[in-house]
Order: C-alpha cells, then sequence, then structure tokens
C-alpha cells in the first residue's frame, strides 16, 4: 500500500470522515476569487481576512516547504429537529454540540505526530503543521481540488457522500504525497441556496456578502446590526443554516458518530427570555467549550433582544 493510502486509512482510524490528498502548485483561482470578495468589501468587519489574504492566497507563506495539503472532513450532522415555538431561539447546527475545534486539533496533531514518524520510516523527512478554521487557509479550496466535495452555490463545501454538514481542517506537510482528482461541481442548475436565504447574502452563485448574511451578523460583527437586517433574522439567535438545509445533497445526510456533537440541554429550543435574563457567569458555564462564545456575552444579548423583538412581532408555527 502507498503512504499516501496509508495515511488515509490513518484518518478514518483516527474518525475523520473524509480525507483527500492535493499537491501544492502555482493555482491562482482561489487567490484571485478571494481578492475580488475583499476588493468587494464582502467581508465586513472580518479585517483579520484582510490582513491575512497573502497567506489565505498562498499557502507557502504559511508554512515554507510544504508540498502537499492532507485535508479532512468530520460530518457532524444529528438526527434533530430544532422545536420551533414561539419565545424560542434558534442555533446553527454546528453549534448545538461540543466546540469542534477542540476535538478536532487533538485530532489533526495526533494524525501529523503519526505522518513525520511513518515518513521517516519511509525514509522521508516530513515536518507538518495542522490547521482547524482559525489558520489562514482556504481551507473549502483545498478540500475541493482534494477531492472531498465541492464549493456549492452557497460557497460552502458540498460532499457527495455527506452533504454539506462537514467541518474541514488539514495537515499541510513537506513531502511530496500522491494527490487525488478535484471534486466536480454537481450543483447544475440548481438555485435554491440563493433564493432561500432571508438577507439575499449570495449576489451570485458561489459569492457569499458576508456583511448580509446572518450567520456574520449574529457570530462575528460586533455592535449593533443594522436595523434593515432586524426583520430577517427572526428568531435565530447564532449562526443560520437556511442555505445549508434547504440543499438537495443533505436530504440523505446520515447521523455523526462523533458524541461531541451532541445536542446540549438548550441547543434544539433556547429560551429567549432565559437568555435575555442570563447574567455574565451564566454565561460563560453555559457555553463554555461551546462555538456560541464566539459571539460573546453582549454579542448574544443583542441577538436575542432582536429575536424577542422579532417574536412579538410575528407568532411562529
Ligand atoms: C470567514 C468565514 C465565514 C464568514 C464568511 C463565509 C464565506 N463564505 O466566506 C461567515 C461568518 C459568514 C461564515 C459563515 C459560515 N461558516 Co464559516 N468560515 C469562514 C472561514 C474562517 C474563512 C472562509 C473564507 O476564506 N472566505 C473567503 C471567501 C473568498 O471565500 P468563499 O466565499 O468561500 O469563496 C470561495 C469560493 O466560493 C470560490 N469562489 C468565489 N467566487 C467564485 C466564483 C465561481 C464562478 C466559482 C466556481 C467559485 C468561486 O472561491 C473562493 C476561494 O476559495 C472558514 C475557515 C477557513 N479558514 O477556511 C470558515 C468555514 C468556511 N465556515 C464554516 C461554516 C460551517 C460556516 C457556517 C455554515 C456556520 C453557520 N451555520 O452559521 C456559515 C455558512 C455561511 C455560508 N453560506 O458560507 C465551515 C464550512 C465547512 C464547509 N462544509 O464548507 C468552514 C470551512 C470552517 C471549518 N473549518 O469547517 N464563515
Amino acid at each position: 500500500m502507498t503512504f499516501s493510502n496509508r495515511i488515509k486509512d490513518k484518518a478514518y482510524a483516527l474518525g475523520f470522515d473524509q480525507v483527500g490528498i492535493s499537491r501544492v502548485d502555482t493555482d491562482q483561482s482561489a487567490d484571485n476569487q478571494l481578492r475580488a470578495w475583499l476588493s468587494r468589501g464582502f467581508h465586513g468587519q472580518m479585517g483579520w481576512m484582510e490582513r491575512t489574504a497573502e497567506k489565505r492566497g498562498d499557502i507557502r507563506k504559511v508554512f515554507p516547504g510544504v508540498r502537499s495539503v492532507v485535508s479532512v472532513a468530520v460530518n457532524y450532522y444529528t438526527n434533530h429537529t430544532p422545536h420551533e415555538t414561539t419565545g424560542k431561539g434558534r442555533i446553527a447546527r454546528y453549534a448545538w454540540g461540543d466546540d469542534y475545534h477542540y476535538f478536532m486539533d487533538d485530532r489533526l496533531r495526533e494524525f501529523a505526530t503519526w505522518i513525520d514518524a511513518e515518513a521517516e520510516k519511509e525514509g522521508l523527512q516530513c515536518e507538518s503543521r495542522t490547521y482547524v478554521d482559525t489558520g489562514p487557509i482556504l481551507e473549502k479550496a483545498w478540500a475541493q481540488r482534494a477531492g472531498i466535495g465541492w464549493i456549492g452555490k452557497h460557497s460552502n463545501l458540498v460532499s457527495a457522500d455527506y452533504g454539506s454538514w462537514l467541518l474541514l481542517g488539514e495537515v499541510l506537510v513537506t513531502v511530496d504525497l500522491d494527490q487525488d482528482t478535484p471534486a466536480p461541481d454537481q450543483c447544475g442548475a440548481c438555485r435554491l441556496c440563493i433564493e432561500i436565504c432571508p438577507t439575499d447574502a449570495i449576489p451570485e452563485p458561489y459569492v457569499l456578502d458576508a456583511t448580509k448574511c446572518i450567520a456574520y451578523l449574529t457570530i462575528e460583527h460586533r455592535g449593533p446590526i443594522p436595523e434593515p437586517h432586524h426583520s430577517d433574522i427572526g428568531n435565530r439567535i447564532f449562526g443560520c443554516d437556511d442555505c445549508l438545509d434547504i440543499c438537495p445533497y443533505n436530504e440523505h445526510a446520515v447521523s455523526t458518530s462523533e458524541p461531541a456533537f451532541a445536542p446540549r440541554a438548550y441547543a434544539l429550543s433556547p429560551d429567549l427570555k432565559e437568555l435575555a435574563e442570563q447574567p455574565l457567569r451564566e454565561f460563560q458555564t453555559t457555553f463554555r467549550k461551546s462555538p456560541i462564545k464566539r459571539t460573546k456575552y453582549e454579542g448574544l444579548q443583542r441577538n436575542v433582544a432582536i429575536a424577542r423583538t422579532n417574536a412579538n412581532h410575528r407568532d411562529l408555527p
């Protein structure tokens, strides 16, 4: 068995659901798209996207000497439906359970250590770096090149096997591995994600205007959310899944075996009044090791206040 295939077997043994390999080359298309996106101001307050653009567009500036990228994906779908009644909020699926960064980071480090040790047995000298989400890497573009899935019109990665309920990570290595075939785009003529978006945040296929996206507004945006978006936010208090929920490739999603994604007690039906009355200390305990802490106490209070105002104006089914 080739070294590349042994690496893939190890990824599955460690609990990753998908794995693929791409070689570092001089393809600049993702870099061009990133620059076009930034120049249109679609990153909003995410100044860190702009500051790290050079690295994001050229992975060799992130890790000089990198030759191959091993991309991995973890399925986070669980077979639960949010219980939406008046007075309850809605949380994006990836944030129902524990924060994926912790366990994926641990698992990726173990994977990288294994790759380096096995490379040595192959007579290769390998150094590696691991990333999940927070590194200046265009993770979706690398996963697409590695054959894990294609970038859908909502701009998220879609896998023919798992749909788009996947979180991504990667190990950058300094050895040449066998590269996989990039995944072809299978969106076809479908425009469901574009049409369903409550804030028209997808101005054209494959391009997301984050400044309008409810995920950005409720998670990344600091300070008051511009008034015109308030009613479209509905009862969403953290993130938004509308463009993913509607995707036909998610119809046959299979439940994850990863216990970290099991919904916490509040996740499917968070009580808006209780949250509005929650003191800071309780917020810190409730959302410890949850993705929700990303929006901070002030952000969640802001989102809950908007959702409560919306609930007073419109009854949920
Ligand atoms: C910034 C960011 C956000 C921002 C901006 C999102 C975005 N689309 O860029 C906000 C806060 C809005 C956000 C929201 C979400 N995010 Co986010 N986010 C990121 C982050 C940190 C960087 C993404 C990035 O580089 N954007 C820059 C722009 C240029 O990228 P892009 O719009 O995707 O454009 C690419 C393609 O669309 C394509 N492209 C552009 N134009 C064109 C034109 C044509 C013709 C074609 C073919 C292609 C094409 O090329 C571009 C470069 O690759 C990544 C982690 C990472 N390091 O990659 C996670 C990440 C993308 N997010 C993730 C998740 C889960 C989400 C949410 C689902 C969370 C939620 N439920 O609320 C939503 C989804 C919203 C959406 N429809 O994208 C996952 C996605 C996993 C997956 N299956 O794809 C990631 C990969 C984190 C992870 N490690 O798993 N996110």
